[in-house]
């Protein structure tokens, strides 16, 4: 079954015909940050109709709370104030196929554990670092998305109650200390201002400023692991999002992984399927639940 599949993060929509795994006609377009979700409505009417006549379903990976059709953010900041959008009715408005939608990292998570012995790997994590920090659980071999959608939230565990306000409204999340906004929060403020990436490049040529902030947002998901694998015995976790895949930030991790007590740590990787993961994800999941007539 062919498949058109929608990724949308706080930053970019990644858009693609997925069929058997495989990946053609691949774009990116910027997230559009507007809170009425008119530019929003446009972008996915503009998608639908340039992929017209060569998909047999639509699966969307969304960032936000998926929850019977409707996106409700939890950090409406990553999305440019938008909270609420309707994302199954104004699809359905363009489109008579099959729509099917799902939290993006949750999607990544359902890629992602394909790779893994799921004989052996019954309980498995997919976190993001990226706009905001997100995470899939899969849990007995079964990805959680019920009863609303809401689990996976870890970016919104606490990485430190004496930090900044998340952009959720709690003081402290993780996502609002390791996040790419996070890093950028901090970063654009410098006498020298620079982006995220330039961040990275900066601490992999030992800048001091710029290794402290990739070292706090490393530390923060590190802490994190250590929180998902004493509360749900995680068995294996994979790191994906631009931030997380970003050379030099899986080994910091590790280092601090490291000196938690044994129980704490856990095997890692980064994503196999890269920044396609929640395409992959999305178009997988879609299929499964055509098959089992389930949409929404
Ligand atoms: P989305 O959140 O839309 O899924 P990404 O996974 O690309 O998108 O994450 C976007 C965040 O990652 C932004 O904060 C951006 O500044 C940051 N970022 C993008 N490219 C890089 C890079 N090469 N290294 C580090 N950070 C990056
Ligand atoms: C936020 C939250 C999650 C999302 C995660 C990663 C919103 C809008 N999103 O914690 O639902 O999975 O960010 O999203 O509240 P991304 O945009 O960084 O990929
Ligand atoms: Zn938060």
């Amino acid at each position: 079954m062919r498949c058109l599949a929608i990724d949308i993060g706080g930053t970019k929509i990644a858009v693609a015909l997925v069929e058997n795994q495989l990946i053609s006609q691949r774009q990116q377009i910027v997230t559009p940050q507007d809170h009425d979700g008119s530019g929003m409505r446009q972008v996915l009417k503009d998608i639908v109709q340039q992929y017209q006549g060569k998909f047999d379903y639509i699966a969307v990976a969304s960032t936000g709370i998926i929850n019977q059709g409707i996106l409700t953010a939890l950090n409406p900041k990553n999305l440019g104030g938008l909270a609420h959008f309707p994302l199954y009715d104004n699809l359905a408005s363009v489109s008579k196929k099959p729509i099917f939608l799902l939290n993006d990292v949750q999607a990544a998570a359902f890629a992602e554990y394909q790779h893994e012995d799921q004989s052996a790997v019954k309980n498995f994590v997919f976190i993001t670092v990226s706009t905001g920090v997100g995470g899939g659980i899969i849990q007995n071999g079964h990805l959680l998305t019920e009863p609303n959608g809401v689990a996976g939230h870890i970016g919104h565990t606490l990485a430190d109650p004496n930090e900044v306000m998340c952009g959720c409204g709690r003081r402290g999340c993780v996502e609002a200390v390791a996040s790419g906004r996070a890093i950028e929060a901090v970063s654009s403020q410098w006498d020298n201002p620079c982006s995220p990436k330039e961040v990275f490049e900066r601490f992999r040529q030992n800048d001091e400023k710029a290794t402290a902030l990739v070292e706090r947002s490393a530390k923060a998901i590190a802490n994190l692991i250590a929180n998902l694998r004493i509360s749900l015995d995680t068995q294996k976790i994979v790191i994906g999002g631009s931030v997380g895949l970003a050379e030099g930030y899986l080994p910091l991790v590790e280092k601090y992984l490291k000196k938690q007590p044994y129980f704490y740590r856990c095997p890692l990787r980064t994503a196999q399927f890269g920044g396609d993961a929640g395409l992959i994800g999305a178009a997988a999941w879609g299929e499964y639940n055509f098959h089992h007539k389930n949409t929404k």
